[in-house]
């Protein structure tokens, strides 16, 4: 099989690196994307992302014509499916996920399919869906084959290979991490190991589509339902006037014990979506799942009380958040629990809210409008008789480590100080 030119469709926070990373392994790569001012900044050897270095790769590859950013699709050896599978919010606090991305991207490529294709599905996907997308694509192209769950060699071979990476740290996670390949044939997963190879150092290991899918989900709910632990340790903990950060210390001296941090709860794309797409397949057996889901989106209404009680204490309250972010030391403000909290006390009027985001240069233009004021952190440690830390950046914790909360009412949802 040759892979001269590969196609990568969406080009987000995934599909940008990845078509950067296999452009810069001399293969010819077309990025094609809907958001035509995307396809502007990438073709003039810029990004619309925050990730390290990325920036760098892209420009290169651009300006040596490997990469390409197009609006509409064109022919080529391999297809990688980069797209978003968010979830459907609905009334009755069902959670079905979306996947109109996924049957557009097949749309898209159908009618520039050739047979000995290769087709991969990176998004992480609810269990099924790379069956669905041979599906959708069988239908758009009857003149091609494509592979049922049998050995047969087909005109078209998919696969599915989650992304694993973790933000901040994609272009060497994209090289060095092991990879699941799940083809829906055998030969198709053989392709797809063959085509990996030619640019991830980790091991490739291969299964069937399914459990490719579940593979991915099963990580992240792993992770969800462990941060869901921590955080109703750290609720029993407050009641049993108990510190939970070093009780957790205690415990992770067991060579068997490793139970995570506590926060105000979990954000992300990633951990708080895909155990909905489990759950969403098994309401009647995910009860473990879904209870930790719940407890982790219930974490911030506990920390939005414990910032009103403390409040309460002083006749003109002063709170200061410290982060915005659904994690340290980044800018991403999407599912972000900190985000909510102060959404939330802003629409509660509890006193003078000033929040402070080192990774942004303003604040959002909503919280703005609903009075928050946006300070740099000795200001704020100044002018607060209350301090709430959301997220554990690394400047937080320099000036913990200096002691620059002694003076103040603290609420440490990270464990900073
Ligand atoms: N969090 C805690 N306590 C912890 C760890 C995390 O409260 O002990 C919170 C974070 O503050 C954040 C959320 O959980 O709000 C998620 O953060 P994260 O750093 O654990 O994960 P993400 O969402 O940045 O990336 C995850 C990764 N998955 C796993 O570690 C299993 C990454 O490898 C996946 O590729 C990514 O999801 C994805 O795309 O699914």
């Amino acid at each position: 099989m040759s892979f001269e030119k590969v196609s990568v469709i969406g080009l987000g926070y995934i599909g940008l690196p990845t078509a950067a990373i296999i452009a810069s392994r001399g293969m010819s790569v077309i990025g094609v994307e809907v958001n035509q001012k995307a396809v502007d900044t990438i073709n003039a050897g810029k990004i619309h992302i925050v990730e390290p270095d990325l920036d760098i790769v892209v420009r290169s590859v651009v300006s040596t014509g490997n990469l390409r950013a197009v609006t509409t699709a064109e022919p080529a050896d391999v297809f990688i499916l980069a797209v978003p599978t968010p979830f459907i919010h609905s009334n009755d606090d069902s959670h079905h996920p979306d996947l109109h991305y996924i049957e557009e991207a097949a749309k898209t490529i159908a009618p520039v399919l050739e047979k000995g294709n290769l087709i991969i599905l990176e998004s992480t996907s609810p269990v099924g869906t790379t069956e669905k997308l041979a599906d959708w694509l069988a239908e758009a192209r009857p003149d091609l084959s494509f592979p049922q769950n049998s050995g047969d060699a087909a005109d078209i071979n998919i696969a599915h290979c989650p992304e694993r990476v973790l933000p901040g740290h994609v272009l060497q996670e994209l090289v060095s991490n092991d990879r699941v390949i799940g083809g829906i044939s055998k030969s198709c997963s053989d392709k797809a190991v063959t085509f990996y190879a030619t640019f991830v150092r980790g091991e490739c290991i291969v299964t069937n589509a399914r459990t490719a899918e579940m593979a991915k989900l099963t990580e992240n709910s792993f992770r969800d339902v462990n941060i869901a632990f921590a955080n109703e340790l750290s609720v029993i903990c407050d009641k049993l006037k108990i510190n939970v950060w070093e009780l957790i210390k205690l415990a992770n001296r067991h060579p068997r014990v490793n139970i995570l941090n506590p926060g105000p709860g979990v954000g992300g794309h990633c951990i708080a979506v895909d155990p909905w797409f489990i759950v969403d397949s098994c309401p009647e057996e995910a009860n473990l799942i879904k209870q930790a889901r719940l407890t982790n989106d219930h974490k911030h209404f506990y920390v939005i009380e414990q910032i009103t009680r403390a409040a309460d204490e002083f006749k003109r309250p002063v709170i200061a958040c410290l982060g915005l972010a659904f994690k340290a030391d980044i800018d991403d403000l999407r599912e972000s629990p900190a985000l909510q909290i102060v959404e939330q006390l802003a629409k509660n009027k509890i006193g003078q809210l000033i929040a402070v985001e080192p990774n942004l240069r303003s604040l959002p233009e909503h919280l703005l409008r609903m009075g928050v004021e946006f300070t740099h952190l000795e200001h704020a440690l100044e002018i607060a008789n209350v301090v709430v830390v959301l997220v554990d950046h690394k400047e937080f914790k320099t000036a913990a480590d200096k002691t620059h909360f002694a003076a103040t009412m603290v609420i440490d949802t990270r464990g900073i100080i």
